[in-house]
């Protein structure tokens, strides 16, 4: 009865009433209790890794109370919550994290310390999770960890693939993709909602009714799934908000087929109930690039179908008037992956709900919003409509509805502009005609951002020139920015040490703007060591990871010069590796006593992976690694050069390997590159940048100022023309001379593996350098030159890297977070109370 669990409550109320605490020897009960408990261990039998899963367990236990506490919280202040869909998210690792953003790393330290164990193996023990490519999914990451400590009332959705982003080995110069089945040893950062599973249909038909003169649409048929929620609680830094992060895992429904089963078809209806689980078991491999599969439909379907359940149960839990859905929620599409959860919510609303469609519409655009990551074609999500109406029949007559409604809204604006409407239209008038999700997305949404200033802008001006001039106040720029906390504090513990002694405190961990007050050590030459030791120690460290993983030394005197990032014809891999072969032969050709005196040492390395099935990023990968084998194995070079592939890279080894780098290359066609992240990472650790005018570059210049980046490469304004002047001369006769020698050793067979690398230079010798190669080469060449010259200057090298780190600040994702909630969200901070101070 009530009277009994009121009674309950109360006791359970007392019992959960304060934290568990967080002295040496509690930590190291509660640690002893998972080994023994929660593994089924002895105490005097367990292995590191036995030990990582029992220290994760007890930071579990504790992100937990938190956890429970900020959900209740937010409940109980009714807030406006902000949902943020994304397909991906790239987590990486969470122990270290989560104990540095629970201020808690001191005390595991000298508490592991004492069970025998060292806390950085521990961290080591880890599998990094990966639900993502690169950019796109990393940058969900951080927002998620800056929303968390802005104290904002937001969750994150996801899915909960089976299999991460393959990991890479490089064998013999090829990449082959490996299986990641992360879960194999469990996952103790999650938890699993065994009572929160939402029913998903797939396929079948739609009937129509009538009712008192009004038409009603039924979806009915087909195939019915569950989505099972996964919860993974964020912890915010300085502050006891831990957020949530929930992720859908697909599972069979619990009814059955009669069908099947009475036909006796024992082993068909268990292999139909098998098929569901199939759909959240992978993560498709591209990055920036459409593939067009089914299942890839089904895995955005699913994302968006169960996060609307939620998030419409959670609107409901009060009553309420639907009229207050846009005061309550926020909806961020993370690109157009989860676009379809624009026409789930109205389906939802008019369907199931009953209300009008241009109020339910009203209710839609007001609580959506859209970020788009780039301007590729082959990125831009076009479903088919003839594989869109089977699997989601009611949402393809939904589709047909909005556009009907907005095109007709658009002629009289502009009327008998056929032009201004069909490319403003959904419909794609194309055989077999196509749903265009990126104009889907606009027209649903209430604002719609690009990721860099330079990016947001060629979005108003060329992609989405049409919808700008429909509603130009739409449309709004939210530079990228990545968190502090992973990029700095946990990844650079040494610099992170410098500014906490500098500064007199770890504020700067939350307020990165500080960093800029040390503008004035500049010119200290105390200082100036310190910076210059903490750069040679990150350097050892990647020394010994290369030659753990790459069995190569390289030499810690050289210059390490990094790319690293998925591969891609737009990052132009391919250009940097064209001129290292030129930086080859120009030693070659110097006399022997001379090569010292004129080059400086380099250590050069790449990282990334290709999609399976994108041949041309493979074809660079070979490229590499044929020219690393010759260069290395070149007695003539010795350490003057060493060319070293990078296997798997993610977010673990980039924790390693940006605080090691000096010199970092983000050299994509300019506009090509929407914002890019890694660059902002590589500033904030002191790394210079050698790169183009393109994406987030043009902020950090401004920012840091050109004169301490090597900046070349033709501008966004000059690619058309130059795309021109290429299509009509031939390449022979516009490519540098330098150039021209290094196609010609390749296409001799000086690296090898002819046929597939004379391919690879055919992309850019056809009068077809779409990515203008040829046309940035020379002044890659003379921004080279600069590098080493003031790599020479070692004091004025150590300067210009302070100034990038302390002038970094804009690109906390703290900045970034804090402009969609004033500028798009309208969500305000709500911070739970101390619990050391406040009873719950
Ligand atoms: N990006 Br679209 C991805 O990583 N994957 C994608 O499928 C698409 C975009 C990247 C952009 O290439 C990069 O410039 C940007 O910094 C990042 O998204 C986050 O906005």
């Amino acid at each position: 009865g009530s009277q009994n669990s009121l009674i309950q409550n109360e006791k359970m109320w007392k019992l959960m009433q304060s934290y568990i605490k967080n002295d040496k020897e509690t930590i190291q009960q509660s640690i002893v209790n998972h080994v023994e408990y929660t593994l089924a261990k002895t105490r005097f039998d367990f292995s590191i890794f036995h030990a990582y899963q029992a220290i994760s367990h007890s930071v579990r236990d504790r992100l937990i109370e938190a956890f429970n506490d900020t959900a209740q919280y937010f409940t109980h202040h009714d807030c406006k919550r902000v949902y943020y869909l994304s397909i991906e998210f790239l987590m990486g690792r969470y122990l270290q994290n989560a104990l540095i953003n629970l201020e808690l790393e001191d005390n595991y330290k000298e508490a592991v310390l004492e069970l025998g164990y060292n806390l950085e193996s521990v961290y080591e023990q880890e599998v990094d999770p990966a639900l993502g490519n690169g950019g796109l999914g990393r940058l969900a990451a951080c927002f998620l960890d800056s929303m968390a400590t802005l104290n904002l009332p937001a969750w994150g959705y996801g899915i909960r693939y089976s299999y991460g982003i393959f990991r890479q080995l490089i064998k013999d110069g090829y990449q082959y993709e490996v299986p990641d089945y992360w879960l194999d040893n469990g996952n103790p950062w999650e938890i699993e909602r065994l009572d929160v599973n939402y029913p998903i249909r797939f396929y079948g038909y739609v009937r129509k009714i009538h009712e008192n003169g009004k038409e009603k649409s039924i979806w009915e048929g087909g195939e019915l799934v569950l989505a099972r929620a996964y919860d993974n609680p964020i912890p915010g830094y300085d502050t006891y908000n831990t957020i949530n992060l929930r992720l859908w895992r697909s599972l069979p429904a619990r009814e059955f087929d009669f069908n099947s089963f009475n036909q006796g078809d024992y082993f068909k209806a268990l292999e139909e109930r098998e098929k569901a689980e199939y759909i959240t078991s992978v993560l498709y491999p591209n990055d920036s690039n459409y593939s067009g599969k089914e299942l890839r439909l089904k895995q955005q379907y699913l994302l968006v179908c169960a996060t609307i359940q939620d998030v419409i149960r959670r609107f409901k839990k009060k009553k309420r008037d639907w009229k207050e859905l846009p005061e309550k929620i926020a909806v961020q599409l993370n690109d157009t992956h989860p676009a379809m959860a624009i026409v789930e919510l109205l389906r939802v609303l008019i369907d199931h709900e009953g209300i009008e469609i241009e109020f339910a519409w009203e209710l839609v655009y007001k609580s959506f919003s859209y970020t788009n990551h780039t301007i590729l074609p082959e990125a831009l999500e076009k479903w088919g409509i003839d594989l869109l109406g089977n699997l989601l029949p009611r949402h393809l007559e939904i589709v047909y509805i909005i556009n009907f409604i907005f095109l007709e809204k658009v002629s009289k604006k502009f009327p008998n502009d056929h032009h201004r409407l069909s490319s403003l239209s959904i419909i794609e008038e194309s055989n077999p005609k196509k749903i265009r999700m990126a104009n889907l997305s606009i027209i649903g949404s209430h604002a719609v951002n690009g990721v860099a200033e330079i990016h947001s802008k060629l979005l108003t001006t060329t992609l989405f020139k049409d919808f700008y001039e429909l509603r130009p106040k739409k449309f709004q720029n939210k530079t990228n920015g990545v968190t502090p906390r992973r990029w700095i504090r946990c990844c650079n513990v040494q610099l992170a040490q410098l500014y906490t002694e500098q500064l007199g405190g770890d504020t700067w961990v939350t307020d990165l703007t500080q960093v800029r007050c040390l503008e004035n050590m500049v010119e200290d030459p105390d200082f100036q060591n310190n910076w210059q030791r903490i750069k040679r120690q990150n350097k050892e460290q990647l020394k010994w990871w290369v030659k753990e993983n790459c069995q190569i030394d390289i030499n810690i005197d050289s210059l390490f010069d990094v790319q690293v990032k998925r591969l891609h014809e737009y990052k132009r891999q391919f250009m940097n590796i064209l001129y290292v072969i030129h930086r080859y032969l120009s030693i070659k050709k110097t006399p022997a006593d001379q090569r010292h005196a004129k080059f400086l040492p380099r250590t050069i390395m790449f990282g990334g992976k290709a999609a399976p099935g994108y041949i041309n990023a493979k074809r660079i990968i070979k490229l590499i690694c044929s020219v690393a084998d010759k260069v290395n194995t070149d007695s003539e070079i010795g350490d003057l050069m060493k060319i070293v592939y990078l296997p798997n890279y993610n977010v673990s080894n980039a924790q390693i390997i940006i605080p090691a780098t000096e010199l970092s290359q983000h050299i994509s066609t300019a506009g090509l590159e929407a914002s890019g992240t890694s660059n902002m990472k590589f500033v904030m650790n002191g790394s210079l940048i050698i790169g183009t005018m393109d994406g987030a570059n043009v902020e950090i210049a401004e920012e840091v100022g050109k004169e301490n980046m090597f900046i070349f490469g033709a501008l966004v304004d000059e690619i058309e023309g130059l795309r021109n002047h290429m299509r009509n001369t031939e390449p022979s006769q516009y490519f540098p001379p330098e150039l021209n020698e290094v196609l010609q050793k390749i296409d001799e067979g000086f690296f090898g593996a002819v046929d597939e690398l004379r391919e690879l230079i055919n992309t850019i010798r056809n009068r077809n350098d779409y990515y203008l190669l040829g046309a940035d080469f020379k002044s890659y060449l003379e921004a080279q030159k600069k590098v080493d010259e003031c790599y020479k200057n070692k004091s004025l090298w150590t300067k210009m890297s302070i100034r990038n780190a302390i002038r970094s600040s804009k690109f906390s994702s703290d900045r970034t977070i804090q402009q969609y909630a004033d500028e798009i969200w309208g969500v305000k901070a709500f911070q739970i109370p101390n619990p050391s101070q406040n009873a719950r």
